[in-house]
Parts: structure tokens; sequence; C-alpha cells
């Protein structure tokens, strides 16, 4: 079960994030900020007490909080983001993190590493390498998440930003996924299901507690979610996708 999330309000800089969102045009800013609480409510309503961090306007994408650090129950991982614009965001992240853990680890140069490309699963962590994670990054988290007991799979990424920009395991094995992740070995036994191109971004979804949160929009595959028995919450996330951010990529779960 999480108990916490962290997220960081969006800054009027978000307008200038990085972006290969083709013709979505640029984030509303006023209307970011209400998805942004919407989303905040969304954490709570799945039982999270949630820790609103500042705005930061030096750092465009900084309420993607989630690709600065990787925590787990037995440490946190501050990241080595693959962005030059966003590296320096693993130092304010820090801040915060050490509030809550004392157990730090750190990717070092020359490993890359996104918490946009790390999916945990019970005890295996699933690690994208990516334009964003390089094989050392992976390789030093893979090593880091092996001391506490857990397995890691690297697994490919082409097509998409991170590995969780393009699928989502969920705990009864079944997987939502892009056509990208159709013939990777890492995922050999989940029940598979390719969302259509036009729904991709609808292949990140949240999972907390049981909830499932899935960006509005996207009739079919909330239709398969549905028919599946999840306990669905959706949200907009209109203004986040025009900057390739994701339902995962906003919070930190712990
Ligand atoms: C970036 O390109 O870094 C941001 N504009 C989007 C980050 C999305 N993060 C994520 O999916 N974990």
């Amino acid at each position: 079960m999480f108990t916490k999330a962290i997220i960081r309000k969006p800054g009027k800089s978000l307008i200038k994030g990085i972006t290969s969102a083709q013709g979505l045009g640029k984030p509303d800013y006023q209307k970011a900020v209400s998805q942004h609480e919407s989303y905040q409510r969304a954490l709570e309503s799945c039982g999270l007490e949630v820790e609103v961090l500042e705005q930061n306007e030096e750092f465009p994408d900084s309420c993607f909080v989630e690709d600065v650090a990787v925590i787990f129950d037995e440490a946190a991982v501050i990241t080595n983001p693959g962005a030059p614009a966003r590296n320096a965001e693993k130092k304010l992240i820090m801040e915060t993190i050490k509030n809550h853990y004392q157990t730090i680890e750190r990717i070092e140069e020359p490993g890359t590493l996104e918490g946009g490309d790390i999916m945990q699963d019970g005890k295996t962590f699933y690690i994208g390498v990516s334009e964003r994670t390089n094989r050392e990054g992976a390789m030093q988290l893979k090593a880091i998440v092996e001391k506490y007991g857990y397995q890691a799979k690297l697994v490919p990424v082409c097509e998409v930003l991170h590995l969780k920009t393009g699928v989502t395991l969920f705990p009864d094995g079944f997987l939502l996924a892009g056509a990208s992740f159709a013939s990777d070995k890492a995922f050999d036994g989940a029940v598979r299901h390719f969302v259509p191109q036009e729904e991709s971004y609808a292949a990140n979804c949240l999972l907390i507690n049981g909830k499932v949160i899935v960006p509005s929009g996207f009739p079919k595959t909330l239709e398969v979610l549905k028919s599946r028995g999840y306990d669905i919450i959706e949200t907009d996330m209109s203004e986040f996708r025009k900057i390739d951010g994701g339902l995962t990529c906003l919070s930190l779960r712990f």
C-alpha cells in the first residue's frame, strides 16, 4: 500500500517544457494548474497524503518529479536524468527526499536514468533502456535494487519517451501496451492488450492501492479496463500531454 505522494506544482515556464508531441500546441498554464489540482485530488481519493512542492520556474519540466527519483520500501535512488536541461532537477528533489528516506543511493556518470523508465511490480523492477536511460544507468540501478532483494529486467524502449509511456503492468498480470512492446521478452507471461495507435497515450495509467487512474478521452482503452472490473478514476491530462507528460510522471508514490 502507498500512503504518501510528492508532487510539484507546474511553473509558468511549463510552456517551454521539452516535447516531441506534434500538432498539440503549447500547454495552457491555467488549465495545467487546474488539471494538476484534479490530479492531486485523484491521488488523495486513493488514500494518499500528498506533499505539494513549490513550483520552480528555472526547470520547465520539474513538475514531472517521477523522473528524478526512484523510491521503494528500503531506499530512494536519486537519478541522473539523461535530458541535459533536466539534469540539475536531481538536486532540487534531494531536498525533499532526504526528509523521507535515510538510505539514499545515486545513479552516477556515465550512467543516466530517468524514473519514467522504471516500473516496479512487486519484487521485480523493469528498467527501460531509452534515449534518457542508458545501459550503464540501467545496470547501476539493477545492482542497487538487487542489494535489497529485488530482481531487475532490462527492456529496450523505442518509439516512446520512457518505458512507462508505453506500458502499464497491472498486479493481476494484465499488460496495457503500445505497439512497440509487441515482441519484447521481458513481459512474457503477461496478458497483453495493445492500445490502438490513436489511444497510445492511454498506455500510461497510474495504479494506486487497487485503483486505476486513467487519462480521460480514450474511450476504447477505458472500455477494456472497465470490462476487466478495475476501479477507475479518470482525469484530464491534455495540457501535460502536450509536453510528453503522463499520469505516472507527475508524482512519486511511496
Ligand atoms: C520531458 O521530456 O522530460 C518532459 N517534457 C516529460 C517527462 C515525462 N516523464 C515521464 O513520462 N516520466
